[in-house]
């Protein structure tokens, strides 16, 4: 079922050719020589992407390799227009960006509900010989063609949009954290690698706030080579506003794990570092009075909040934290959670069907 998850397709998109313009000759009964009536080619389709905020996973696109829009038909006689190709539209989550393969070049990102983004624009329709017609010239005898169509090779991302990213090495206890802040279910294990895909939740905050916490899989060192399942889920860091890091109060080496996370985001993406972050130390009931007064003393370069999922111990505090950095980070108009939100009536969302 985890499969399910896509974030990143390639298709072959192609657009639609326009009609050519007609050359055809009015005959009409008791006028010899009718004028040029050859009507204009209809407009090739167009492909769109469409932001939909029920979708959660470019899924539907996954084994769609090639796309193709109809052609415009042609013009006819009398002036007739041919028909237009129908344009496509495709609907994809909130929070796709989209590149042109070949280019490398950006052609748009999706954020807000109903937004589209034109991927290949269909050909314009030959003008038909009708047009063409004056005074020194009563009989033209040429049309135009129809506009070519155009191909392209595009890759389509998902980047979640949530709040606060949770970053940690597997076992820290993100998914377990997610399911007391929120509604979510996620998976909790006591092995890594549990958590395969992102997961939401929202956090209530106080009487009238909440934010999207998102819990992605975990991060070893080397993931931003592609050891364990970091690197492919890294991506879904970048539209976090703050970066929740977790790490275990039991954890052998706790400043090691911190580095290592820091360098693996700062391989995949040296921006990452520049966002807001907060370091959890998660786990906290597994700690002794000793431990814990070590753990109290640590220095980290952020923010240091020592919790327990499991003892309901420091929630408050780690939720105050996270709330009082997202208001220096948001600005109105960057607000991920009001984009998400838009037009979703589901309170949690469950990237797993
Ligand atoms: N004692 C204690 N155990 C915890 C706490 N939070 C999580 N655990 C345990 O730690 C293990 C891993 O928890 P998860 O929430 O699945 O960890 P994760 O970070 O999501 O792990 P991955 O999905 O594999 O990356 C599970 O056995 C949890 O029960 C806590 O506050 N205290
Ligand atoms: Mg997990």
């Amino acid at each position: 079922v985890q499969n399910n998850f896509v974030d990143h397709v390639k298709i072959y998109f192609t657009s639609g050719k326009g009609g050519a313009g007609a050359v055809s000759w009015r005959r009409e009964k008791f006028v010899p020589n009718g004028g040029p009536d050859g009507g204009d080619g209809g407009t090739g389709g167009s492909i769109y992407l469409r932001a939909n905020s029920q979708l959660w996973t470019l899924l539907d696109l996954r084994y769609r390799k090639f796309i193709k829009a109809e052609a415009g038909e042609n013009g006819g006689k009398q002036r007739c227009h041919g028909k237009n190709g129908k344009d496509i539209i495709l609907d994809v989550p909130l929070g796709v960006v989209v590149h042109d393969d070949v280019t490398g070049k950006l052609i748009g990102e999706l954020t807000e509900h109903g937004q589209t983004l034109l991927v290949a624009q269909g050909g314009r329709g030959g003008l038909g010989n009708w047009h063409f017609r004056s005074s020194t010239n009563q009989t033209p005898e040429h049309a135009q063609p129809g506009e070519a169509y155009l191909e392209r090779e595009v890759v389509i991302e998902l980047k979640i949009l949530a709040d606060v990213g949770l970053v940690g090495f597997p076992n820290a206890g993100k998914s377990t954290l997610l399911s007391v802040l929120t509604a979510a279910k996620p998976e909790i294990a006591a092995y890594p690698f549990t958590t395969l895909v992102p997961n939401l939740g929202i956090v209530r905050y106080r009487d009238d706030g909440s934010f999207v916490l998102a819990d992605i899989p975990g991060i070893i060192e080397g993931a931003a080579e592609g050891r364990g399942l970091g690197l492919v889920f890294l991506r879904h860091v970048e539209r976090n506003a703050v970066l929740l890091f977790l790490l275990a109060a039991d954890s052998e080496d706790i400043k090691k794990e911190y580095k290592v996370l820091l360098s693996e985001l700062a391989q995949y993406a040296p921006e990452l570092l520049d966002k807001p972050r907060i370091v959890g130390i998660s786990k906290c009931d597994l700690a002794d009075p000793r431990r814990m007064a070590s753990l109290k003393r640590m220095k980290f370069d952020a923010p240091v909040v020592l919790f327990s999922s499991m003892a309901q111990m420091g929630l408050d505090d780690l939720k105050d934290m996270l709330w009082v950095s997202l208001q220096a980070a948001n600005t109105k108009e960057d607000d991920a959670y009001s984009r998400w939100k838009q037009g979703t009536a589901a309170d949690e969302v469950a990237w797993r069907p």
